[in-house]
Order: C-alpha cells, then sequence, then structure tokens
C-alpha cells in the first residue's frame, strides 16, 4: 500500500488539522493545536508542506516582540523538519472589522486595513520562501443586494489586487496570486463564487498574468458543478495555479471532508486528470496537492491526524487505481471504441480551410445522420470499467 513521501508534494492548511471543531450551532470540541506540532506530526507522516493565514501563525493583534516569536518558533520546526512553505494566505474574514467585507467594503477604511494586513503577511510569504498567495473573499459579498454597488465592488476588487501584484512585483517576490472561488458561506452571496466568474475576472486584471485561481473541490460541488470540469478549464487556460482538495455531498453548506469522502468518482476523475490528464498522458498539474479539509467535529486528537493521513492515502489509491485504469488493456480497447482518442484529432484536416469543408460532400451533403445517430457511444462500459477499478475489482 502506497505511503507518502515528500516527493507526492502533499500539503496542508495550518487551519485544517488545527480547527477546534468551533461550528455556527456549537462551541469548540477540541483544543487548539500549537503550529509546531502539526509541522512535525505533518512532517512525519510523510508531507511536504505547511500553508497559512497570518492568524494561524500569528495570533491577531500581536505586538512586535510577541509576533517575532511566533514566527521564530514556526521557522524553527520548518527547519527542523524541512517542510515548505509554497503557499501562504490572508484572514481577512474572522475579525469583525471585515463583517462587511474586506478588500470589498464599503467602508474605505476597513478596505485600506485589509490590504495592509495582506502585504505585511506577504513579506513574511516571500521570507518564507511561498510562490503562491491565495486570495479566498469569505466576507466579499453581500446578503443585501441594494445594500452595495456591485460594480463598484468588482472595481475594488481588481483594484486591491493589482495593487497587491504591483506590490509585489516592486518588492522583487516573484509571488502568483491564486483567487479562490466560494459560492455563499460566511456571506449569504460571494463575489466570484464559482472557477467561471474567477476566471473571467481576472482577464480584466492589469497583471492578469500573475493571477489564477485556487479552486476548491467543495466550494465548485456547493454550486452543483463539475469540480474535474472547473479545473480542467483553470488547466486548459493556464490558469491553475493551486488546489484545494477535499470532500463535498452535493449542494449544501460547506462541509470540507476528507479528500475522496464525498463524491467519490468525482474524485476519481479529479486525480486522474492531475496525474493522467497531460498532453503526453503524464500530470496535467504540478504544484502541490494541497488538502483544504475539516476533521470531523466528532473527532479527537487521534481522529485529527488520522484524518491528515486519510488524505494523502486516499489520493494515493486514487493515483494507483487511475493508473492500474489507464493501463488495461480492457480500458485501452473500451476509450477506442468510445473514439475517446478521435476526440485529440482536428475537426479540420491540416491545411484544411472551411472552403474545404463546404466542398467535402461526404461531410455534409452524403452525411447520414441517421444512421450514424444508431451508433452507440461506449460510455456504460468505460464508467462500469472505472468503478471496477475504483473498488478494487480489477
Ligand atoms: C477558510 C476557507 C478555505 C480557504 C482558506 C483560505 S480559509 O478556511 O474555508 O476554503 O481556502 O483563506
Ligand atoms: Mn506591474
Ligand atoms: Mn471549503
Ligand atoms: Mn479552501
Amino acid at each position: 500500500t502506497p505511503q507518502p513521501t515528500r516527493e507526492d508534494k502533499f500539503t496542508f492548511g495550518l487551519w485544517t488539522v488545527g480547527w477546534p471543531g468551533r461550528d455556527p450551532f456549537g462551541e469548540a470540541t477540541r483544543s487548539a493545536v500549537d503550529v509546531v506540532e502539526s509541522v512535525h506530526r505533518l512532517a512525519e507522516m510523510g508531507a511536504y508542506g505547511v500553508t497559512f493565514h497570518d492568524d494561524d501563525v500569528i495570533p491577531f493583534g500581536s505586538e512586535t516582540t510577541a509576533r517575532d516569536e511566533h514566527i521564530k518558533r514556526f521557522r524553527a520546526a520548518l527547519d527542523e523538519t524541512g517542510l515548505v512553505v509554497p503557499m501562504v494566505t490572508t484572514n481577512l474574514f474572522t475579525h469583525p472589522v471585515f463583517k462587511e467585507g474586506g478588500l470589498t467594503a464599503n467602508d474605505r477604511e476597513v478596505r485600506r486595513y485589509a490590504m495592509r494586513k495582506v502585504m505585511r503577511n506577504m513579506d513574511l510569504a516571500a521570507e518564507l520562501g511561498a510562490q503562491t498567495y491565495v486570495l479566498w473573499g469569505g466576507r466579499e459579498g453581500t446578503e443585501v443586494d441594494t445594500a452595495k454597488d456591485l460594480l463598484a465592488a468588482l472595481d475594488r476588487y481588481a483594484e486591491a489586487i493589482d495593487t497587491l501584484a504591483a506590490y509585489s512585483e516592486a518588492r522583487g517576490y516573484g509571488l502568483r496570486f491564486a483567487l479562490e472561488p466560494k459560492p455563499n458561506e460566511p456571506r449569504g452571496d460571494i463575489f466570484l463564487p464559482t472557477v467561471g466568474h474567477a476566471i473571467a475576472f481576472i482577464s480584466k486584471l492589469d497583471h492578469a498574468h500573475l493571477v489564477g485561481i485556487n479552486p476548491e473541490v467543495g466550494h465548485e460541488q456547493m454550486s452543483n458543478l463539475n469540480f474535474t470540469h472547473g479545473i480542467a478549464e483553470a488547466i486548459w487556460l493556464g490558469k491553475l495555479f493551486h488546489i484545494d482538495l477535499n470532500g463535498q455531498h452535493g449542494p449544501k453548506f460547506d462541509q470540507d471532508l476528507v479528500f475522496g469522502h464525498g463524491d467519490l468518482l468525482q474524485a476519481f476523475s479529479t486525480v486522474d486528470l492531475l496525474e493522467n490528464g497531460g498532453p503526453q498522458g503524464g500530470p496535467s498539474y504540478d504544484g502541490p496537492r494541497h488538502f483544504d479539509y475539516k476533521p470531523l467535529r466528532t473527532e479527537d486528537m487521534d481522529g485529527v491526524w488520522r484524518s491528515a493521513a486519510a488524505n494523502m492515502r486516499t489520493y494515493l489509491l486514487l493515483k494507483e487505481r487511475a493508473a492500474a485504469f489507464r493501463a488495461d488493456p480492457e480500458v485501452q480497447e473500451a476509450l477506442a471504441a468510445a473514439r475517446v482518442p478521435e476526440l485529440r484529432q482536428p475537426t479540420l484536416a491540416e491545411g484544411e480551410t472551411f472552403e474545404d469543408l463546404l466542398t467535402d460532400r461526404s461531410a455534409f451533403e452524403d452525411f447520414d445522420a441517421d444512421t450514424v445517430a444508431q451508433r452507440g457511444a461506449g460510455v456504460v462500459r468505460v464508467d462500469q470499467l472505472a468503478l471496477e477499478h475504483l473498488l478494487g475489482a480489477r
């Protein structure tokens, strides 16, 4: 059975294993976890790195000396374990000052403060060697549409991101920014709710080349969208800068389950795309495999570490299953029968123009749509073969 190693590039948000289980209806069920312990435990389990919000490492409001001390302890843990920090983000959602928004708050003072909070943590991100800066706008949105100038909010969002990108360039930080879509929760409706909205927004930025997305499995599924299709489009556009893997059972509140513990077939197609979907059949994404989940509130600390291990093990099992699926001669035959490889062949022949297509009688005048319509597409056979590989039945 597969064991995670550093080469697998598994990373975890410190806020994941560190979540004490507080929800809107109940108190914490576990005590807070020291980040130093999280770094050591994750390293022992075979993780490659950790990610964090400023406030995960440095409690909000810490004075300068206390702040330095928190950073020093964290750095020491990284040095001892060799874990890296490929991604960093900002908490612009917990403190009540952000109740009406951060970078898109109506209150300009709040926006300026939010921007400074991000810039300060970008300094730390660069110091720790991060390549990616995530912006999840959990509080950027509304409950009441008429209480926000929606077009101005998008202007302010773009202004903020362009300013932050310019700051990274000017300081030579080399950061790339990844916007994380989510449809709702905590706000009633959040701006840039899906992969598609976020990618379209990016095209309007002055620094579009430095900005991509950090899609989360559950967030797309909350919108009843297909996550695998979403990341496929992001990959196609060169915009998959980072990824948040977890699990979700369809449209409802954000569950943040262990990867694979929600829609398992979609988890399989996601891993298959990431690992085997590249042009030559290899990986289509080479960044960290980042888990953003919450250990169930029912669990004690033993359950927390088990759930962390479960994310990595599930990913590796799916990777193994996807490789077996691709290597199975019957699968290859079923894919060929379903004409899957044919889709890589351009619709027009080399050098062929629409004029040539117009004169090709076999394409239209002599084409027998009714006869061709009778061909089965052979999809169910592929589906069942995938399922059997997934179940370990083949
Ligand atoms: C928060 C959110 C996540 C985001 C994190 C980045 S924080 O826990 O639910 O989906 O990825 O800010
Ligand atoms: Mn610039
Ligand atoms: Mn989530
Ligand atoms: Mn996330």
